[in-house]
């Protein structure tokens, strides 16, 4: 038997929120090698435009929405249309997320609202608007992108470890609450990946080091090195198919093994 046919994403409609470009983009580009039909969406046209243009060099027809993820109803609106202009949507990526790196007695209410938000209350909120059709269907996949900062802390990022740590809860109770209609429901925790995500964290300083938090990642990961958006594509297409169709509710992380590793010793 053709073993690989279990990894083929062939006919199938996956929606990536926020994949203009970073993580969602290597990963809507490598469901699309798996024959997977990509849609995405970003939050202003001339980005999806720009989306759609990196698609196309790719040589991938992409479909781009232009929704803010946490607007229900605009988020409602584009399931709606997905559904009627592309197809009912197999495989849902919640990819869209922002940082902000604030101590957290100096950031303001408002900040952490908008962090949890984007990244906790969006992926409740677009999973909401696609499961049904989904169950109608007899089934799906759904892949949360949650992180490092599902289980670890550290100095600045309140609010984004405590709404990716809540996306791993998310994650563990749709797999619970819709396993039974053939929907599995898991995440994807990358370590530290090389996006304009964490640009700010990679800066050159001013004397043409590279920045200490440079440093650090690298010295904390066996890979000894940052990790490359494209390094999520082989997990991703794994959870959107028949090859995990058994695997729920569990969160992959794909960060080169720092997690497991306590660190080089600096030279
Ligand atoms: P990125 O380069 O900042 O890209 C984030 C994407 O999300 C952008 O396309 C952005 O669109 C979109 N987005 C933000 N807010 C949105 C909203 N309200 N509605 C629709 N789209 C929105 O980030 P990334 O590094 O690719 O990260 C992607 C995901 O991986 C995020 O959930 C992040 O938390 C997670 N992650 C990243 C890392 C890492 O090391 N990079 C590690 C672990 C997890 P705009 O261009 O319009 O802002
Ligand atoms: C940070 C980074 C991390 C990564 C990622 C790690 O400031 O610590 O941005 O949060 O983005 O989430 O898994």
């Amino acid at each position: 038997m053709d073993y690989i046919k279990n990894y083929s994403l062939e006919g199938k409609v996956a929606w990536v929120t926020g994949a203009s470009y970073g993580i969602g983009f290597a990963i809507a580009k490598a469901m699309a090698g798996a024959g997977a039909t990509i849609v995405f969406n970003d939050i202003r046209q001339d980005l999806v435009d720009k989306g759609l243009a990196a698609y196309e060099e790719e040589g991938i027809r992409a479909h781009g929405y232009v929704c803010d993820v946490t607007d229900e109803d605009a988020v409602n609106a584009t399931a709606a249309m997905i559904e009627k202009e592309v197809g009912v949507i197999d495989i849902l990526v919640n990819n869209a997320g922002i940082i902000k790196r604030i101590p957290m007695i100096e950031m303001e209410a408002k900040d952490f609202r908008q962090v949890i938000d984007v990244d906790l209350n969006a992926p409740f909120i677009v999973s909401k608007a696609v499961i049904p059709a989904m169950i109608k269907k007899g089934g799906g996949k759904i892949i949360n992108i949650c992180s490092m900062m599902s289980e670890f802390g550290r100095e600045t990022v309140s609010a984004y470890a405590a709404a990716k740590g809540g996306l791993k809860m998310l994650t563990r109770n749709i797999a619970s609450e819709y396993g039974e209609y053939n929907i599995q429901c898991n995440g994807i925790g990358p370590g530290y990946i090389a996006t304009p995500q964490t640009a700010p964290l990679r800066e050159k300083q001013a004397d043409g080091s590279r920045h200490p938090f440079d440093q650090f990642i690298v010295s904390k990961t066996p890979a000894g090195r940052w990790g490359e958006a494209s390094d999520l594509g082989g997990p991703a297409v794994f959870l959107a198919s028949a090859a995990s169709d058994f695997v729920n509710g569990q969160i992959l992380y794909v960060d080169g093994g720092i997690q497991a590793y306590i660190g080089k010793q600096p030279s």
